[in-house]
């Protein structure tokens, strides 16, 4: 922890127990690169958890620019990382075994590690999140990368819920650019090139949750709505991985920040990136 955590009391939610999916989600993730487990949360563990995460988002966030003077990366969203390590009842949230389990079982692999959790609140007003593959960023050598996406309110289509383009997880990397405005355009032209089906995700309620794979092409519209899109993402990859090539500053950037170090080969194991489910 690096502040003073905050304690979980006795009563409050360990988010242990299973939550079942469907072979109709394991198949739609492993041919779409994406899917929706609904209620994933429970309403009365969504109450207990959304004020701990609200409250604890300032001490992740580094970009404390008002919205207008964002570039369009910055527009998206306010960004809030590891929160885990400030407050245990949003560790209890970021560890749970319930969330790793399925993030285990759609990939098919026995074991999964914790890369990092991040907050995402679409401001009212907030733009548009723009076309990317998340696996740009990350120097995780294997497919087998997830990220769980779960609003922590009820998010209608003009809050700007996940848009994501199926099939295109097996495309590898299509577009080597960091998301902004060049990747919005150049995955535009990509998915019209190749035909690629496209939609956005929604509406959803609070604790429901996407998945979406690392080479998943995603993005969101903007939040016309006078709400804030408050979401909560936890990223997960298959033990056993190594770093991946160091290749470009966003990736040798996240080898520091999330695995703790290491070179190209390593095993990406680092003290922040516990097995979160192991197979029984
Ligand atoms: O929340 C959004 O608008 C985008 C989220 C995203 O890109 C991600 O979780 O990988």
């Amino acid at each position: 922890m690096n502040d003073e955590p905050s304690s979980a009391s006795p009563n409050f939610p360990n988010f242990s127990e299973p939550h079942p999916i469907s072979k109709a989600h394991i198949d739609e993730f492993r041919e779409k690169g994406h899917t929706l487990v609904r209620g994933l949360l429970r309403p009365d563990e969504v109450e207990a958890i959304r004020p701990a995460i609200v409250e604890t988002g300032p001490k992740g966030r580094y970009d404390h620019r008002p919205l207008e003077e964002r570039d369009t990366y910055g527009k998206a969203f306010v960004q809030m990382f590891n929160l885990w390590t400030h407050d245990r009842r949003v560790q209890a949230f970021v560890f749970a075994r319930r969330f790793a389990r399925v993030a285990g079982e759609l990939m098919g692999v026995p074991a999964v590690r914790l890369y990092h959790d991040q907050a995402l609140f679409k401001e009212p007003g907030g733009g548009f999140t723009p076309w990317h593959q998340d696996q740009f960023y990350w120097p995780l050598d294997t497919p087998h990368t997830i990220t769980m996406w779960m609003p922590l309110v009820d998010v209608s289509s003009e809050m700007g819920p996940m848009r994501f383009a199926s099939g295109s997880h097996r495309l590898g990397s299509v577009c080597d650019l960091p998301i902004g405005e060049e990747s919005e355009q150049a995955i535009e032209k990509i998915l019209e090139e190749r035909g690629l089906e496209h939609r956005t995700v929604g509406p959803l309620a609070a604790g429901d949750a996407t998945f979406h794979g690392g080479w998943t092409l995603h993005g969101a519209p903007p939040n016309t709505s006078t709400q804030s899109r408050e979401v909560m993402t936890v990223i997960y990859y298959a033990d056993g991985t190594r770093i991946g090539a160091l290749d470009h500053p966003s990736r040798q950037l996240d080898c520091t920040i999330w695995l703790g170090g290491g070179s190209q080969g390593d095993p990406a194991a680092g003290p922040q990136n516990p097995v979160l489910y192991a197979r029984d």
